[in-house]
């Protein structure tokens, strides 16, 4: 000031860089021991999942903080507050992050990251509880509801899970279970729900008790997203698999106890590149229906694993793992004639083929941008016979994709149709053999007509053949996400996402005809996101 105040030109300048440099030394002070433990949960919450922990990147770019010093802090302001068009959240236009915590988060990615912590063997054996053993747990159900047709509706940010009678479309019980929970997946019988929350704890419903209730939970990581059972026949409910995004683990449990059995590591060198990363994340996993395998994603590294889980009891547990390189950044995905798993890596917008019976690399996709099948739809074409088809976050497309090598090869992993949607943003789409329709979400979408607008593909004609947006949606600032059909295919469910502070509602519609037929709504209703049908998931109906 004092320069400015004198000076002519020359001294202005160098007074303004003065200032600058004061500016940047001030934040290069760094944050104080609070505000870096803030924003530390801040960024663990809502953007380690796509940045990385270590801010490595994967479905988002790195965030390197010399890179973003370039950047600058207004920029970075300006983006964490309103999202950019690739699928970037606008966390403060959403009132997510209110100014103060948008500027700190700012600050936060001018810093180098903290180190993560890594939970010991002891620590995590500490947090395994078992809160009815097997032995006394009923021999068949308790109550006379139609538990196959029950819908566990994740509530993200109230940490719970609501079990929900599809039939009656009434609320059955709520129960705890991880923070913001991920997803929900079948035990091979059907009769659990094992949720994993994003803070890697995994809990484990047993849907035949009345109440349905957590019978076991463990924690075996700090972040993780997905969790599978063992499927193969003489394994049913036997084991369960945790994929921890930290620390880059595969981490077995015991099927009807959750106790921890054995951890991985899942720290390798990269396909292609052979670069050492460190944040190797478990992204989807599923059970292989012809060998007592799990087929466990790798995002980073871009392995896809063939964990052998059969040996595990005897003496030593070895595990026999097959590593095929595929390609990098694999999130989810979902079977194709229950044969094939199709995931997608959605940074380089390829989907990934592998034979589960002959337990291969068979196919690399070009997709759409970002292509984020959630499990995908199959269905039966009368020209191109079964296909395969998954939405995209940055492109309105959805993709589909020819998967009969043996009947249609002409078809095979060839693209046969991308269909245009009025919008980008989608997250999720999902089929019934018994409906015509693919139904499409939009919750990525900027625009919060699309967000709270559905539509439906007509399966035969490759194309969308309505669209419409869900009265009161908007109203609720909510999001419509996640189609999930009911046991017989007559109904779509589909979950408006708002705040935790306002109860929304689950919309559920005719299959057939597209009609809204009721509304599941309550005080609970907090944060629906996916929701999963027992007997769809359980054997793998999409
Ligand atoms: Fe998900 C599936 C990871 C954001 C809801 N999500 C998956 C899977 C992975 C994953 C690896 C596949 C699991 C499997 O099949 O074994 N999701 C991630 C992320 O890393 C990401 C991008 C960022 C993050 O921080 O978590 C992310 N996901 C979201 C959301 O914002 C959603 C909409 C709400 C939420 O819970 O945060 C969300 N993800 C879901 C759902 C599925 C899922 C509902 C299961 C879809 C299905 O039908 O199977």
């Amino acid at each position: 000031i004092f320069i400015l105040v004198l000076g002519g030109k020359a001294m202005r300048r160098l007074g303004l860089a003065l200032g600058f440099l004061l500016l940047a030394g001030a934040l290069a002070q760094g944050l104080s021991p609070g505000e870096k433990e803030q924003a530390a949960q801040i960024y663990f919450d809502r953007c380690a999942g796509c940045h990385g922990v270590l801010r490595k990147g994967a479905t988002g770019p790195a965030l390197d903080p010399k890179k973003m010093a370039e950047r600058g802090l207004e920029y970075l302001k300006a983006v964490i507050f309103g999202g950019l068009p690739g699928g970037m959240p606008d966390w403060g236009r959403q009132g997510i992050l209110s100014e103060k915590e948008t500027e700190l988060m700012a600050r936060f990615l001018l810093e180098e990251p903290p180190a993560p912590p890594i939970p010991t063997y002891e620590e995590i054996r500490r947090t395994w509880k078992v809160y009815v053993p097997p032995e006394k747990r009923p021999t068949k159900p308790e109550h006379t509801r139609n538990w196959q047709n029950f819908f566990g509706q994740v509530l993200r940010d109230t940490g719970q899970v609501a079990i929900i009678d599809g039939d009656k479309k009434e609320l059955v019980t709520i129960v705890p279970t991880g923070f913001a929970t991920h997803i929900l997946r079948s035990s091979a019988t059907g009769r659990y729900f094992m949720a994993i929350g994003r803070d890697g704890k995994a809990s484990l419903i047993d849907l035949w008790m009345n109440p349905p209730r957590v019978v076991a939970e463990s924690k075996p990581c700090v972040d993780a997203r997905s969790i599978e059972s063992s499927k193969f026949k003489g394994y049913e409910d036997k084991y369960a698999v945790v994929g921890c995004y930290w620390p880059p683990t595969m981490v077995i449990l015991d099927g009807l106890t959750l106790e921890p059995l054995k951890m991985v590591s899942t720290m390798s060198y990269t396909k292609g590149a052979g670069e050492f990363v460190q944040e190797a994340r478990v992204a989807a996993i599923v059970a292989s229906q012809f060998n007592p395998e799990w087929i466990v994603n790798l995002k980073e590294s871009g392995q896809t694993w063939l964990v052998d889980y059969s040996k595990l009891n005897q003496k030593g547990r070895p595990l026999p793992i097959t590593m095929i390189d595929t390609e990098r950044f694999l999130h989810d995905g979902g079977w194709a004639l229950k044969r094939y798993f199709i995931v997608a890596a959605n940074a380089v917008n390829k989907l990934i083929v592998i034979d589960t019976k002959t337990r291969e690399f068979v196919a690399e996709v070009e997709a759409g941008v970002r292509p984020h099948p959630g499990r995908g739809s199959n269905w039966t074409h009368p020209t191109y016979g079964p296909v395969w088809a998954t939405g995209n976050i940055g492109s309105p497309e959805v993709t589909v994709v020819g998967v009969d090598p043996e009947k249609h090869p002409q078809h095979a992993w060839k693209v046969i149709k991308r269909i245009q949607l009025p919008y980008t943003g989608n997250l999720f789409i999902k089929t019934h053999p018994n409906s015509p329709w693919v139904i499409v979400d939009f919750p990525m979408s900027p625009s919060p007509e699309a967000a709270a607008s559905l539509c439906a593909i007509d399966k035969r004609k490759l194309e969308v053949a309505k669209c419409w947006e869900v009265p009161g949606a908007q109203d609720l600032k909510a999001r419509m996400v996640h189609p999930e059909f009911n046991k017989g295919g007559t109904e779509i469910w589909v979950s408006a996402w708002g705040s935790k502070d306002t109860p929304t509602f689950i919309v559920v519609y005719d299959a057939l005809t597209l009609k809204e037929k009721a509304r599941i709504t309550g005080d609970w209703v907090r944060t629906p996101t996916g929701k999963f049908n027992v007997y769809n998931t359980a054997y793998d109906i999409y």
